[in-house]
């Protein structure tokens, strides 16, 4: 059974934060390079993450702006360790930087993984951006929903406006689709770097509301694969 799922005022985590930090066990969460617009010069930064034991992780990629090869080398790298720290093996199949605008998910073997971002000391891009959660194979219990590829996700990762499943279908046949034409649905401002964000489904916490930043705002919209932030577990542990 997937730990409690309790709150949707997310709190995303930013490498430039967590620099060589365990973020913790989850049932699903966000992640993204930096609290700026861009990436800093000189990071050298992983983050873990775990799930529940018996469950795997699927990632799913919004933007992915890294600085392009320079004579056929990536100068700013990132790459996805299978296991809590970066002697294990990397899942993707050679080191990410450029822009990938259509980046396939990933899938690791067991309930960890590590990111690993390393920038060189100039040329800095706006980075990544990804929604990790934990999935296992069928069947899928009654907390559970069951993506068209087969995962199971936790429940209440459906219609959050967040793609978990990685195929879209956890955000497929929600009753309100038609309240936002934006992949990712209405963000709603950003509150000290924060994104906050009233969950269609749940109603949630709208109240939560306060300043906005109508430049970021514009900026994001004009990113056709940004995603939603995505649910965290619990309060992170600095
Ligand atoms: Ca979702």
């Amino acid at each position: 059974m997937l730990l409690f799922y309790n709150d949707y005022v997310i709190v995303p985590d930013y490498m430039t934060v967590k620099c060589n930090k365990d973020l913790g066990t989850r049932i699903s969460g966000r992640l993204e390079t930096s609290t700026s617009l861009t990436y800093d010069n000189d990071m050298d930064c992983y983050a873990s993450v775990s799930v529940e034991t018996g469950y795997n992780i699927i990632m799913v990629y919004g933007r992915f702006e890294l600085e392009d090869k320079v004579l056929g080398v990536c100068t700013d790298i990132f790459n996805v360790h299978d296991g809590s720290s970066t002697s294990e093996v990397v899942i993707n199949t050679e080191p990410l930087c450029g822009t990938q605008p259509e980046l396939k998910n990933m899938t690791s073997s067991g309930n960890s993984v590590t990111f690993h971002f390393v920038s060189d000391s100039n040329g800095v891009f706006r980075g990544f951006e990804i929604v990790y959660s934990a999935y296992r194979l069928p069947p899928c219990d009654s907390t559970e929903f069951e993506c068209s590829n087969g995962m199971c996700i936790h429940a209440d990762l459906r219609c959050d406006d967040i793609q978990h499943c990685g195929d879209k279908s956890d955000e497929i046949g929600c009753t309100d689709d038609a309240e936002s034409d934006a992949p990712g649905g209405v963000n709603t401002g950003l509150v000290a770097g924060v994104w906050i964000f009233a969950p269609r489904a749940q109603g949630g916490h709208a109240g939560a509301l306060s300043t906005f930043s109508q430049e970021r705002k514009k900026d994001l919209e004009e990113d056709a694969s940004f995603h939603r932030p995505a649910p965290v577990m619990s309060e992170d542990e600095d």
